[in-house]
């Protein structure tokens, strides 16, 4: 059992980044098994869900002529376009039905507003537009959070960068995310978490 301090957050682990979804993250299913026997460890354990309009900002076809993957400027800076996923009370939205849900005491949803993304569970995209996870962490003593989930170099990481600069000590189990991997996005994740402080664990 981890201390009290210690929370586990669970990110989008959701049928459109599972094999199969809209935006599949090879091998993302795979880690599901040893995530809910990762749960019975922690006395605090968050899920995330990826939970978009249908008209958000962020998916291709909302930009009409627009290449999936390609990257626009936002007001908040560099947007990449993404196929149309996690749409609000889809199927694609849903947790992988493996997931065990019944843990969490809490299950955030981000990404709602249709003009802003939010890979990070702590803020949106522009840096500044808090989730309210931050103060919800702290309410409960939580001083160190261990970040499982998908997809490692987008929303995992982004979580794990905002939780280090909100001053939690951050654990990323390499183990049990698994990433998309677009032009090198996960080196460039990793070297940051890496370089801003966050604790790589994988006990492969
Ligand atoms: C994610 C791209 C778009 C993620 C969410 O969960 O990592 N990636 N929306
Ligand atoms: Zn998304």
């Amino acid at each position: 059992m981890r201390d009290a301090d210690t929370a586990l957050i669970v990110v989008d682990v959701q049928n459109d980044f599972c094999p199969g979804g809209a935006l599949a993250v090879t091998g993302g299913d795979t880690i599901i098994p040893a995530i809910n026997a990762l749960m019975a460890d922690f006395g605090t354990v968050v899920l995330t869900q990826d939970w978009h309009p249908a008209d958000h900002r962020s998916f291709a076809d909302n930009h009409p002529g627009a290449v999936v993957f390609s990257v626009t400027e936002m007001a908040y800076g560099p947007q990449v376009l993404w196929p149309r996923h996690c749409v609000i009370g889809s199927a694609g939205a849903a947790f992988h039905p493996d997931l065990h849900t019944d843990p969490a005491q809490l299950i955030l949803r981000k990404g709602f507003r249709a003009g802003i993304d939010s890979y990070s569970t702590f803020f949106e995209n522009d840096r500044e537009t808090s989730t309210g996870l931050d103060v919800w962490l702290r309410a409960r003593g939580i001083t160190t959070v261990v970040l499982a989930g998908l997809a490692t170099d987008y929303c995992v990481a982004y979580s794990a960068l905002d939780a280090v600069r909100l001053g939690f000590r951050v654990e990323l189990r390499e183990d049990l995310c698994r990433a998309i991997d677009l032009n090198g996005s996960l080196e460039e994740a990793r070297a940051q978490m890496v370089d801003a402080g966050v604790v790589m664990v994988d006990p492969r």
